[in-house]
């Protein structure tokens, strides 16, 4: 269900989730727009993340953007935006992601399968593991056998709008059940590697590499 509020209640809404000053798109539109609640479930807001991103909130060239799919892959993919978003089958799900600075917001995200993306490349039987690379040098990875048994969705909106910049347009991953350093934002390219010890950038700093919400995220 869509409430469309007035604009003083969007207003309101921009000044009560405190998104003025911190962010770089005008939050006063998407908090008029989003989705509120969703199958009876009360969502959090767009204005509810903390941006703490390595580098902060980063642009996409969207004239040179491609999605790759590279790797151990018999024929590596280079995708458009468009042939991201309209060549495959749209999902929907709420999902909660939490930091480990010790906030979450539970979001209803809308993307593609990630499993739909790399499968067309045909995936080499060596290959274990998935290697996300992002716009800011960002990376992380997780087991494929994750992203495929869980169906792990790369979104392209969330609460009903396109995903803002800050918060990783064109995609970011729904790692469900993994904590928020896995959520890769502003991803570019999707590695099929072999090496399930591959660390990313918080993995490097000590953060556990299964990255399991039900585990502590630090593994020394
Ligand atoms: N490319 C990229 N993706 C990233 C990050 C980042 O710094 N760069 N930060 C991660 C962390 S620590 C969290 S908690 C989630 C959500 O962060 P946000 O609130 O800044 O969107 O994004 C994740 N994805
Ligand atoms: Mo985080």
């Amino acid at each position: 269900m869509i409430i469309l509020t007035t604009w003083g209640a969007s207003m309101l809404a921009a000044l009560l989730t405190g998104c003025a000053g911190n962010t770089v798109s005008d939050n006063r539109d998407l908090a008029a727009v989003q989705v509120k609640e969703y199958q009876g479930e009360r969502l959090s807001a767009l204005g509810d993340f903390h941006e703490n991103s390595i580098k902060g909130p980063q642009r996409v060239d969207m004239d040179s953007y491609r999605l790759a799919v590279t790797g151990l892959v018999d024929k590596p993919l280079s995708y458009t935006y468009a042939g991201v978003v309209s060549g495959h089958k749209g999902y929907s799900k709420p999902v909660t992601l939490d930091c480990v600075e010790g906030w979450s917001v539970k979001i209803l995200w809308e993307g593609v399968l990630v499993g739909d993306l790399i499968n067309p490349a045909g995936v080499l039987p060596a290959a274990n593991t998935v290697i996300f690379h992002a716009y800011d040098g960002y990376t992380t990875s997780m087991p494929l056998r994750y992203i495929q048994d869980k169906n792990i969705m790369l979104a392209y909106k969330i609460n009903g709008v396109e995903l803002p910049p800050e918060r990783g347009f064109p995609f970011q991953l729904v790692a469900e059940d993994k904590w928020g350093y896995k959520w890769i934002k502003w991803v570019t390219k999707i590695e099929l590697s072999d090496n399930p010890a591959y660390k990313g950038y918080w993995e490097q700093g000590g953060y556990s590499n299964d990255g399991a919400l039900d585990k502590p995220f630090f593994d020394r």
